[in-house]
């Protein structure tokens, strides 16, 4: 496909369709035994996400030379860890909120238990998914089930959650380094997981790979110092407080450390490297970096 192409609406639809077609059939019906609980993992499933990770999945396939059709499985089973950790992560014991993707969260209208269960379930059919994919010549099925567990684990996707939650209403007590190993860990990780496994189930290269690692990290970063910058301009707006320290939700955020400048340069510095990294890709990226672009071009 040509750059010139190239429609990033078109391809969001088209490949957001599948995801959702390949969710529907790999959930359990709400009719499924118990019901609460599958209705409970619907609901938030359903209730509206981006489908950012399992279109990432799809495209590194794509830009692998691998078929969408071999990264439906990956592409579910992190959309299944990503709509488990919101659920727990909205429960009245981690951040407490109500409302979740424009609707009410999963433990508001099911209560907290199912939604805890809910949460788990969601883990539990992850790995399920993942453990049905045959595997390629260079990715075993244990590797690609490992992958997903490494990131869904205490050394990342939990454990950014932990050291989250130990900053909690302190934003003091978080420097430089604590915040980007948060970012890293909550953000990108999950993120470059997600187009790991879509290149693995599309047979990747070691450079292929290596490459979509180096998107992953450095996309994660970006995204998350441009959602700080506009949350700190929206509190400082709205809330009429100093910009940078986002004292509605108690949480320290990267302008508030290294200043709105700097974090303006980083991102800028970021995205730049996270494009650059998809130069082996040649025409195969384009899909790749038009959602890089549409991600970090945030006007801020
Ligand atoms: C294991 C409980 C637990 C938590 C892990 C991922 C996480 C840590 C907590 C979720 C809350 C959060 C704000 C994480 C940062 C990552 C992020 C940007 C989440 C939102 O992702 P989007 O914008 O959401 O892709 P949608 O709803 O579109 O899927």
């Amino acid at each position: 496909m040509s750059a010139s192409a190239f429609n990033l609406k078109d391809y969001l639809a088209s490949h957001t369709r599948k995801v959702e077609q390949a969710l529907n059939k790999n959930l359990p019906t709400k009719r499924t035994s118990p019901a609460v609980l599958h209705e409970a993992m619907r609901h938030s499933m359903f209730a509206g996400g981006k489908r950012l990770r399992p279109i990432l999945a799809l495209a590194a396939a794509e830009a692998c030379g691998g078929k969408i059709e071999d990264a439906l499985l990956p592409a579910c089973a992190v959309e299944c860890i990503h709509t488990y950790s919101l659920i727990h992560d909205d429960l009245p014991c981690m951040d407490d909120d109500d409302m979740r993707r424009g609707v009410p969260t999963c433990h508001v209208v099911y209560g907290e238990a199912n939604a805890l269960l809910a949460g788990d379930a969601l883990a539990a059919l992850a790995f399920e998914l993942i453990a049905q994919h045959p595997g390629t010549e260079n990715y075993s099925t244990a590797a690609m089930v490992s992958e997903l567990a490494h990131t869904s684990g205490s050394r990342w996707l939990i454990g950014g959650q932990v050291l989250d939650l130990e900053c909690e209403g302190d934003p003091s007590k978080v420097n430089a380094a604590r915040l980007k190993q948060i970012h890293l860990a909550k953000t990108s990780a999950l993120l470059t997981t997600s187009l790991r496994l879509g290149a693995m189930a599309a047979n990747a290269s070691t450079r292929e790979l290596e490459a979509l690692t180096e998107f992953g990290q450095a996309t994660g970063l970006a995204f998350q110092i441009i959602d700080d910058i506009l949350d700190a301009t929206q509190s400082s707006e709205k809330l009429g407080k100093t910009a940078g320290k986002d004292a509605a939700t108690g949480k320290a955020t990267y302008p508030a450390i290294h200043g709105m400048e700097k974090s303006k340069k980083e991102a800028a510095r970021l995205t730049r490297k996270a494009l650059d990294a998809l130069i082996v890709f040649k025409e195969k990226g384009t899909a790749l970096d038009h959602i890089g672009r549409y991600l970090l071009d945030r006007d801020y």
